[in-house]
Parts: C-alpha cells; sequence; structure tokens
C-alpha cells in the first residue's frame, strides 16, 4: 500500500515526518532524519543568530495511561539561521529528501530578515519549504503571535507577501485553539493567501504545543522545569485529541489547496491513520520522534500500512477527510 503524498506540491516518498523541535537541532540530528524513513527533514526553528535557550531543566515526560506526555520550556535554543541553510546544503549532497526549514524569529521584523537572508542564499534552490513558526510558548516576555490574532494577521500577511515565497512554499505552524470562532478567523484570515487564489501558503500545522502547562513533582514539592517558574509547554499524549480536532476544524474551513499538516501525540500508525483521517495530508512526530530517535518514522509507517491493509485501502487518498460524525 502507498503511503507517499504531496504536500503543497512537494513529493514526500512518505507521509510521516519529523516535526520540528525534537531530534532537529544539530547537523548529525537532521542526518539522522534524512537516513530514516521521514518524509522530509525539518529543522529546529531557526533565529538570525544562535540561541542558548532557556536554563535547565528544560523538558520532562509525564506518562498519561500507556502514553506519554512531554512538557517543555527550551526557549528556542538553535545554531542560527545561517547554520541550518548550510546544513541543508550539505545534506543535500546525501540525500535527495525535502529540507523544510523553520523560523521563529522574534518579531515580524527579524522573521522578514531571515526571509531576505534566505532569497539572497544559493541554498534556495535546494529548500522546500519554509515554516513560520507563530506558536512559540516558551520566550519570556513574548507573548504568542498565534494566538493575538490582530497581529496574527499583520505577521501572515506581510510573510507571505515575501519574494522568496514566488517560487517557494510557505508553511505555517499554529498552535492549538480551544474555541470555534478562533477557527472561523483565522480561516477566512489565511484563506485569502491561499496558492489557488495567487498566494504562497501552502500548508498549515496543527499544532505546536500546549503553553502554560505545569510538570508538579509532588516529592520535592517543585516544579519539575526551572524556566519561566516551571510553566511550559505540553506536547505528546497531551495534545493528541487537540491535534485531531484542530485538523479536522481547519479542514473544514481552509481552501482545498492549503494543506493541513497534522502534528499532535502521533506514537502508533493508529495515530496517524486517525489525523489523516481528519483531513491531514501528512503527519509530523515530535515527542515520540525524542523518546524513540528517528527508527519511530519506519516503525509507524509500518503499523499504518498493516492498518491500511486491513482496512482494503491502497491510498491515503481512499480515507483522507473522510471521517464521519457518529450516528
Ligand atoms: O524552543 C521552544 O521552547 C519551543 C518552540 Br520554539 C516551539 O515552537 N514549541 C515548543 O514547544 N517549544
Amino acid at each position: 500500500v502507498d503511503i507517499s503524498c504531496k504536500l503543497a506540491g512537494i513529493p514526500l516518498s512518505c507521509c510521516l515526518l519529523n516535526a520540528s523541535g525534537p531530534r532537529s537541532k544539530s547537523f548529525e540530528q537532521l542526518a539522522a532524519v534524512a537516513g530514516s524513513w521521514s518524509g522530509a527533514v525539518v529543522s529546529k526553528s531557526a533565529t538570525l543568530n544562535e540561541r542558548l535557550g532557556n536554563d535547565l531543566p528544560r523538558y520532562t515526560e509525564v506518562p498519561l495511561g500507556d502514553r506519554t506526555a512531554s512538557v517543555n520550556s527550551e526557549g528556542l535554543p538553535n545554531h542560527s539561521l545561517s547554520f541550518y541553510t548550510e546544513a541543508l546544503v550539505r545534506l543535500r549532497e546525501v540525500s535527495p529528501k525535502p529540507f523544510i526549514l523553520s523560523i521563529s524569529g522574534l518579531s515580524l521584523d527579524e522573521n522578514l530578515q531571515m526571509l531576505d537572508y534566505l532569497e539572497q542564499s544559493s541554498a534556495r534552490a535546494h529548500l522546500s519549504a519554509v515554516e513560520v513558526n507563530v506558536a512559540c510558548p516558551n520566550v519570556p516576555g513574548k507573548p504568542l503571535v498565534g494566538y493575538d490574532l490582530p497581529q496574527l494577521a499583520e505577521v501572515v500577511r506581510r510573510i507571505s507577501e515575501h519574494r522568496l515565497f514566488r517560487d517557494r512554499v510557505l508553511g505555517l505552524k499554529l498552535p492549538p485553539y480551544l474555541d470555534a470562532p478562533f477557527f472561523d478567523q483565522v480561516a477566512n484570515m489565511l484563506n485569502p493567501l491561499a496558492r489557488a487564489k495567487g498566494g504562497s501558503l501552502g500548508y498549515v500545522v496543527c499544532c505546536n504545543t500546549l503553553g502554560s502547562a505545569l510538570a508538579v513533582d509532588v516529592d520535592s514539592e517543585a516544579t519539575v522545569l526551572h524556566p519561566k517558574g516551571g510553566f511550559g509547554g505540553a506536547g505528546g499524549a497531551l495534545v493528541r485529541l487537540l491535534a485531531l480536532g484542530n485538523v479536522r476544524h481547519f479542514r473544514q474551513r481552509l481552501d482545498a489547496s492549503i494543506a493541513v499538516v497534522g502534528c499532535g501525540g502521533v506514537a502508533s500508525g493508529e495515530d496517524a491513520f486517525a489525523l489523516i483521517l481528519c483531513g491531514a495530508t501528512c503527519v509530523q512526530v515530535a515527542t515520540q520522534h525524542h523518546i524513540e530517535g528517528s527508527r519511530c518514522f519506519q516503525r509507524i509507517a509500518a503499523e499504518l500500512q498493516q492498518l491500511m491493509r486491513r482496512k482494503g485501502y491502497l491510498s491515503l487518498a481512499d480515507f483522507r477527510g473522510k471521517l464521519r460524525v457518529a450516528a
């Protein structure tokens, strides 16, 4: 059975790919993803200059039944935009896999400066997409852009108009939304930027971590994480159902030429299947990639193929978006 797909025109040999963040910061980590079954290589969100991130401890895992939730307050540690630009050129020499570069500037101006840099770089020819992250919950003093809709509108409009996106795909990493009016307003904001309407927006990722989570250690009566008073973004099992809901809500509202990428709590083939059933074009793996390493993509892909075989499906199109409402 065929689990390949096309994401905004980018051919992916496998519909499972790594999410920006976990195991995507160093060159060695990106090379491991390139050598795995992941359908693309997605880099850790970059800023113009290198950042060390927040103080330790800044990542923890919490069991949730037989699944695992994560909480992080990394604070955008990364090796800088120029590092990931050079990494993508080096990786291209060993792997033809699509490379998606994530950026997360601390201001609109920083994002535009990074797009200028990429536009002028010879690496742009090897760049499949730029995924603009408007959903980082962990930078002290920086409220989340994706929850400030007037600011989000300005940011996506200015970014989508950038020259880089005349021939490169723009992706947008969104935070989890929790109430219907947000889905309507964000979809209404994004639809005019769709590729079919002459815009550059190729896909959205639903979703980043859910902010303001707090891991508490009962023995020490202290927070588990140190930065920001212990608060962080929850991922993995904690956001799985929110990712399903966010994918479904956006798939029901967005122009067909804007793909929806599912991300949140995928640890098995069944988890990936459910997101595709809700309308996801492809599926990113974050917490489980952190836990299991890059072998997770082949395992989850095999589980997905086995499930599809059992159901008699030959391709993802046979069930994508076909979720039924219970009678
Ligand atoms: O680095 C982080 O703290 C981080 C980022 Br940029 C993000 O987008 N989402 C997240 O959970 N952590």
